[in-house]
């Protein structure tokens, strides 16, 4: 059974931090339509669906917020505004550029008149100087607003906050839909209240998801520019799923990836076409990025 969308906002609570969240986007969303820029929400990592309300246990899902936190840097490097809403201890811009490697190893300690002083080891400096440019340049340019979600319901939540804030910008407003969103969840009336006893094996009944690009599209931001993503690993299903989602929601793009090659090559497709960015091996070892190419494509081409 699928329930319509109004209905999941009737039946689940807001999260406690909403009030808070829809804030900050407003004030962010009027200072840049103030400034006549453009505003991209790009959405990022992986939603959870808890299975009590006092939670243990969730489903989860692989996305690690590369492709959300490696655009969210390309756009505000071409000049965008950008929301970037993630999955808590997902991927970030900046940031992730030091994940993997042992935050204090980049450092080193000495000692000048009894006071201790922490300077970055030599052959880390010139990349940590780079990127700590850019992210204060973001944030000092009030470039960049970092908002997040967790679960599926306080992603949905966010989502259409963000929409409602985002409207007044039209056709200035970019939204890239990069999350992987849940397509199965249980609704807040059925779930156990307690955590899952294991007396017995449990039986876990998912419903579909409403389909919310349906009034993302036709209701909340009917004139801004928007890209969903679409993630297959059936290659025969890819295109088709993609095109599929374009005639029923009737938004601007679809970008198509497979799991397995999701960070070398993606589809590009619209209502009239499709066509292929990928990278080599060799631009891939190089530490050349998809995303550079994916946003470059989109603002170039595609975004008015
Ligand atoms: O976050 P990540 O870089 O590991 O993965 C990105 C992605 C595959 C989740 C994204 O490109 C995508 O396809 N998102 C939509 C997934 C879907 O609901 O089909």
């Amino acid at each position: 059974m699928v329930s319509t969308w109004e209905d999941f906002y009737a039946k689940h609570p807001p999260p406690q931090d909403l009030a808070q969240n829809e804030q900050a986007l407003k004030e962010f969303t009027r200072k840049h339509l103030e400034a006549g820029n453009k505003v991209v929400l790009v959405t990022s990592g992986g939603t959870t669906v808890p299975l009590e309300h006092n939670t243990v246990r969730f489903v989860d899902n692989f996305s690690a917020g590369t492709r959300g936190s490696v655009s969210a840097e390309y756009f505000l490097e071409y000049g965008y505004a950008v929301i970037f809403m993630y999955r808590v201890k997902s991927l970030e811009p900046f940031s992730r550029h030091f994940i993997g490697q042992k935050f204090l190893d980049l450092l080193q300690v000495s000692n000048n008149n009894e006071n201790s002083v922490i300077t970055v080891l030599p052959e880390y400096t010139q990349k940590v100087a780079t990127v700590l440019r850019k992210y204060r340049e973001a944030f000092n340019k009030k470039k960049l607003l970092q908002l997040t979600f967790t679960t599926f319901s306080e992603y949905l939540w966010l989502l259409r906050s963000a929409c409602q804030a985002l409207a007044p910008l039209e056709n200035k407003a970019i939204l890239y839909l990069a999350a992987a969103v849940s397509d199965f969840y249980i609704p807040s009336n059925e779930m156990s209240i307690h955590k899952i006893s294991s007396s017995g094996p449990p039986t876990i009944s998912l419903q579909l998801v409403p389909k919310i690009l349906a009034p993302l599209v036709s209701l909340w931001v009917p004139k801004a520019f928007v890209v969903s993503f679409k993630l297959e690993t059936d290659e025969s299903l890819l295109i088709s799923k993609a095109r599929t989602a374009l005639n029923k929601y009737h938004h601007n793009l679809v970008i198509a990836n497979m799991l397995q090659t999701r960070k070398q090559q993606v589809i590009i497709v619209s209502k009239e076409t499709n066509y292929v960015l990928s990278l080599t091996n060799e631009q891939l070892d190089n530490g050349e990025e998809i995303e550079q190419l994916i946003v470059r494509d989109l603002i170039e081409k595609h975004i008015k």
